[in-house]
């Protein structure tokens, strides 16, 4: 479940112009308690187990916001909403660099969120949307230390070239990719967690460009490779050459997984599965067949007038 502080809604009393979480105003923090807390009652007839926040709480000038107390009002805040989620649930604290505030944003890195996670107690966690970084952040790292402190709670997969986050996982820096699911691959065996549950794998894109389910079926593709190539990497051998300070060897062995192709294998699993080998073919091929069938079913009216 996702709660959304960040847009006025209609018949809203009270504006998050100046922030929900984090405002002046205990009115508008807890009109944005509430709402999470109403959320929470959507999920459970829905059955979700989690919720994540992401606040567009910050600020554009320097001065407008006293860093500190908005930090403290947030908190308060989501302890407010932590006291209220069921035993079984989990709270995701997602952070972004800026946008749509320029100057600071609240939960504005994985060190405030983890901030966050780490005061409001053992249901919350922190969230990674690969697109919500400075350039050039070492997100791989981020995703290393977060799982080695217990409090990697899942992903929005997307991928971002300048600032935004919206385009495809994969489609601007799939060695990132690689090297994130290489540090999750390691991280989660080391703590012994099913790779396929114990943690949130969301895709977080839009699309206004591309056809939305494709670029669905292309994001499955990557992440399902990206997998594929991690779990590739000879572990012992690169544990070996980082023991010996053999950098050059350390280098190879992940460049031989990342460059070994293994979408026949992708696919030929998927089939296996019992699903597509082309996902994206055999879409745009029913896709075709639709539009046929649509066009004789006109000329089958028209023959009946
Ligand atoms: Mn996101």
């Amino acid at each position: 479940m996702n709660s959304n502080t960040f847009q006025d809604q209609k018949d809203q009393k009270l504006s998050y112009k100046f922030g929900s979480m984090q405002h002046v105003d205990k009115g508008v923090r807890q009109q944005a308690v509430d709402h999470n807390i109403e959320v929470i009652k959507y999920g459970q007839e829905l059955g979700s187990t989690s919720l994540t926040v992401w606040l567009a709480d910050g600020s554009s000038f320097p001065g407008q916001l006293n860093f500190r107390n908005a930090f403290n009002n947030t908190l308060e805040s989501l302890q407010s909403v932590y006291d209220a989620l069921p035993d079984d649930w989990k709270i995701f604290v997602e952070y972004k660099a800026f946008e749509p505030n320029f100057y600071s944003t609240t939960v504005g890195d994985w060190g405030q969120s983890l901030l966050y996670a780490n005061k409001l107690g053992e249901k919350a966690y922190t969230l990674v949307d690969l697109g919500h970084h400075l350039p050039n952040a070492n997100i791989e790292q981020i995703v290393a230390l977060l799982l080695n402190e217990q409090k990697l709670g899942g992903f929005h997969f997307n991928d971002s070239k300048y600032g935004d986050d919206d385009l495809t996982v994969g489609s601007i820096k799939p060695y990132q990719l690689f090297l994130i699911f290489k540090e999750l691959v390691e991280g989660m065996d080391a703590r012994g967690l099913n790779h396929a549950t114990d943690l949130g794998w969301m895709i977080d894109a839009s699309h206004n460009i591309k056809d939305p389910l494709e670029d669905l079926l292309q994001s499955v593709e990557a992440i399902k490779l990206a997998y594929a190539q991690a779990l590739l990497v000879n572990s012992k051998a690169l544990n070996d050459a980082q023991l010996n300070n053999d950098v050059a060897g350390a280098q190879e062995i992940l460049q031989d997984a990342y460059r070994t192709d293994l979408r026949p294998v992708v696919a030929e699993a998927r089939l296996r599965a019992g699903a597509a080998l082309n996902p994206l073919g055999l879409y745009r091929e029913q896709q075709i067949r639709q539009q046929l069938i649509g066009k004789r079913g006109e000329q089958t009216v028209a023959t009946g007038l």
